[in-house]
């Protein structure tokens, strides 16, 4: 396990800049200072109730994380944090260092970068660890203690494990995966895992089985957001999502030993598991309400983790992620940035040219469901070329069903301007094209019979200025940039508050030389 750690000052020097919380409670204040944490004095039953309260608070884009103080029946002390993140880039913006003023497509620009930057962990003493506050093995331990939420009607069960993450390990080569995967709870010491075909805590899990071993496997139910965000994503199969969270925050992660399992655990967590998972120890599970708005797979047998060792801090935070449509579903904001910042690299890795900006609008299913990238036309075929790349990149192939294709004057961020482009510049008997069987989920309800719905499909829409045409094409209304410069200078003056709104593009005047 010792390779996995570098030392503290070595992780820092390697970091531009680093977060300035070391915990989720850290980051609860500096959400709470900036008014953006709303704590829920009132006694809120788990079942059903926090679930509503959660959705009914989040209808609006800008709803302030909920912290639920006083949890009906509860003798634990327990606290429960929902919309962590949500529909809110400020509150990405500020749990990985970037400026929470920067606009959607600049917070893309700039995730870019430190989602490429890999930090490794650091290693915390176990009895400087706050998650071992309380720790306890063996029969000591009653999970079902813990007030744990049924979100919707329809679930197939209780919940322990939405805003969580799982460590697992590969047999090859000793990577730590960190995947967030819905965990059911079933009993004092048994949480079921779900993972999904080709998830790399499924792949694991196989890995060590095949080999006529159970997996062991670390979860975290209380966690600080880099995590969870990063949890959230997926990375090349050998990568650690562990390095990712470092370099996104500018540090490493913190972890420290375990009691009965050879992984080691977030020592900075609220609440963690250790267990292992056996081949055939299954139990039914689900449905739960998914991030496409609708309950996802039937209820089926599914591996079940036995629970050896228990963690966690006095009155715990649980974060608990609620999966509904936007804006009230936690595969938010931060998601469609990161996402759309993967495309980007994907399309650059590529090679097109002439890429501007891209953007998975969250409200498309948590940013699954459409793509628009911004072009500058270049040639003849241009647009239809990055319409293809776009719809079949790594980062982008996966469920999305609208690809749309804009000229650079429209902002992929606006759907106003997304809709104007839409409206004025394609042509659908000439701009659209489909593509069929492609990479898809049984989660997408749009398909009959069933079994068909991992076979997707794709509407490539070319929403450009027809290539044919650009010069015939007629000019946008646009200002005069001297005129913009002068107005934007007398805002103040003229009465408006705050700074005269971005423009990015500008009349052309074709007489001047
Ligand atoms: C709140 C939430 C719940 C999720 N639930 C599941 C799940 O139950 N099963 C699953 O396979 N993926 C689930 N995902 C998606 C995975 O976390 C995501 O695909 C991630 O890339 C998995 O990590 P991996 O790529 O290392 O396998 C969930 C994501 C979030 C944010
Ligand atoms: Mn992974």
């Amino acid at each position: 396990m010792d390779e996995q750690f570098v030392e503290a000052s070595q992780a820092g020097e390697r970091a531009q800049t680093s977060v300035d919380w070391r915990d989720l409670r850290d980051w609860l204040r500096l959400v709470e200072d900036g008014g953006a944490l709303k704590r829920v004095a009132a006694a809120v039953d788990t079942d059903e109730e926090l679930g509503a309260i959660t959705y009914l608070a989040t209808r609006r884009e800008n709803a302030p994380a909920l912290l639920f103080e006083n949890l009906a029946g509860d003798k634990t002390g327990t606290r429960i944090l929902s919309n962590m993140l949500g529909a809110s880039k400020e509150r990405f913006a500020m749990s990985v260092g970037l400026d929470p003023q920067l606009s959607v497509a600049d917070l893309i620009a700039q995730s870019r970068k430190i989602m490429k930057r890999r930090i490794l962990p650091t290693a915390v003493a176990k009895d400087q660890a706050p998650v071992n506050e309380i720790v306890l093995t063996g029969d000591a331990i009653d999970l079902t203690a813990f007030p744990i939420p049924k979100f919707w009607p329809g679930d197939g069960g209780r919940y322990i494990g939405t805003g969580d993450i799982a460590f697992t390990a590969s047999p090859d080569n000793g990577r730590i995966n960190v995947g967030c995967y819905r965990q059911m709870i079933h009993g004092p010491r048994r949480v079921g895992l779900y993972c999904s075909p080709g998830k790399h805590g499924l792949l694991d899990r196989e890995g060590w089985w095949a080999r006529g071993e159970p997996c062991e496997v670390v979860c975290a139910y209380g966690i600080d957001p880099v995590l969870f965000m990063v949890s959230a994503q997926s990375f090349g199969v050998n990568q650690s999502e562990l390095e990712v969270a470092g370099g996104m925050m500018g540090r490493g992660v913190e972890l420290t030993e375990a009691e009965c399992v050879s992984l080691p655990i977030p020592a900075n967590a609220e609440i963690v598991i250790e267990g292992t998972l056996t081949r055939g120890d299954v139990l039914p599970e689900g449905p739960l309400g998914e991030f496409t708005g609708y309950y996802g797979r039937e209820r089926s047998p599914k591996p079940v983790i036995d629970v050896k060792a228990l963690h966690y801090r006095r009155a715990p935070i649980f974060t608990h992620a609620l999966m509904a449509k936007y804006p009230s579903c936690e595969i938010g904001a931060y998601y469609a940035i990161m996402r759309s910042a993967r495309i980007l690299d994907d399309l650059e890795g590529i090679g097109v040219p002439g890429i501007v900006s891209a953007y998975a609008h969250p409200a498309a299913a948590s940013g699954w469901g459409m793509v628009v990238v911004s072009i500058q036309q270049k040639y003849a075929g241009h647009s239809a070329q990055v319409l293809a790349l776009a719809a079949q990149c790594p980062a982008a192939a996966y469920y999305t069903k609208w690809v749309i294709v804009v000229d650079e004057d429209v902002d992929p961020t606006d759907l106003n301007d997304v809709l104007w482009a839409l409206s004025t510049r394609c042509h659908p008997s000439e701009d659209l094209d489909i593509l069929r069987n492609t990479w898809s989920t049984g989660l997408d309800p749009s398909q009959y019979p069933p079994e068909a719905r991992p076979y997707g499909s794709k509407a490539l829409i070319n929403a450009c200025k027809p290539h044919r045409h650009l010069n015939q094409f007629p000019k946008s209304t646009a200002l005069r940039r001297s005129v913009y410069d002068r107005v934007a200078a007398r805002w103040t003056e003229l009465g408006f508050s705050g700074a005269a709104p971005k423009l990015h593009a500008f009349h052309i005047d074709d007489s001047s030389p």
